[in-house]
């Protein structure tokens, strides 16, 4: 036992975390404590750690796995190959319900979130837990859900901006995200490796179901996106610089709220390796297009 206080934020997701100071060359305890921390609430926050860095934020990602490259297309900051250098300006849209990286046969077992420059009110960051999403449907619903597979692709349509947006830099954005096309075929069900709970895994980059007319895809993907984001299967984090979220990234979906105009908000992003997701009927998800081995090693 270390000496961790652990507090729930929601009441289905979310737990503010004081009594560390994040780094590298945490003890086993404390880190055996933050991974159970992660594995329960799904989504965990800690504030005040501005001592953090580029450097000791991966020091810090790396106790909890194997950091992967910072992202399959999109290229790292300038001098960290594993950060993610999240800045509203660059023209990048993350105001979608998500799961990152889904489009991988290997998403990220987790991601480490650092906000550097936030606005003053506005830009807060939305988590919905997908293994509550899925125990609160009805039991003929999960049985269907259990059965499909969905095609994920990096593929997406860079028209969709906000009327606030800059569309050439959004357009620019679209073109490096998806310079490289990556798609899998996952199930819309997967076993937790860790926890065994069954969670949704759809989100944005899901396309379409396998099997199924676009039109009836595309229905009951929104049918069950909209159990997912249910206010009540949600947590939100009001952000200061120096504050640090971590999350389940096999157990969630996030968005960004866009509501911060042009205000700076800049965050840095490190994932961890993930594993091939594994459906309920014990079928991995299978690689349709792009080869990921280089943006990341499947987690053991
Ligand atoms: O900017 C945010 O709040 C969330 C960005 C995001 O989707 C991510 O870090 O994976
Ligand atoms: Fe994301």
């Amino acid at each position: 036992m270390s000496t961790l206080h652990i507090t729930p934020v929601a009441g289905r997701i979310g737990a503010e975390i004081t009594g560390v100071r994040l780094g590298g060359g945490l003890s086993a305890d404390v880190i055996a404590d933050l991974r159970s921390a992660l594995l329960r609430h799904k989504v965990v926050f800690f504030r005040g750690q501005e001592h953090l860095d580029e450097q000791s934020q991966v020091a810090f990602a790396r106790s909890l796995g194997e950091p992967t490259a910072a992202h399959p297309t999109v290229p790292a900051l300038y001098d960290n190959a594993h950060i993610l250098d999240l800045d509203y300006r660059n023209g990048q849209k993350v105001d979608r319900w998500h799961t990152d990286v889904t489009f991988v046969d290997r998403p990220p077992l987790a991601s480490v979130l650092r906000a550097v420059t936030v606005p003053l009110a506005g830009g807060d960051t939305l988590w919905a837990n997908t293994v509550a999403a899925y125990e609160y449907l009805p039991a003929e619903l999960r049985e269907l859900l259990d059965r499909l597979r969905a095609v994920h692709t990096n593929q997406y349509d860079y028209t969709r901006v906000a009327s606030s947006d800059d569309p050439e830099r959004a357009r620019e954005y679209a073109e490096i995200f998806a310079s490289t096309v990556f798609e899998t075929e996952h199930p819309v069900v997967r076993v937790h490796p860790e926890t065994g709970e069954r969670s949704i895994l759809l989100g944005d980059f899901a396309k379409r179901l396998v099997g199924l007319s676009a039109q009836t895809s595309a229905s009951i993907i929104r049918l069950v996106q909209d159990q997912v984001t249910q206010v009540e299967n949600t947590v939100r984090w009001r952000w200061a610089p120096g504050d640090v979220a971590i999350w389940d990234n096999r157990a969630t979906q996030h968005r960004v709220v866009h509501d911060f105009g042009d205000q700076p908000r800049r965050l840095h992003r490190v994932t961890i390796a993930g594993d091939v997701p594994v459906g309920v009927d014990g079928r991995p998800s299978t690689v349709l297009a792009g080869d990921a081995s280089e943006y990341s090693p499947v987690a053991a």
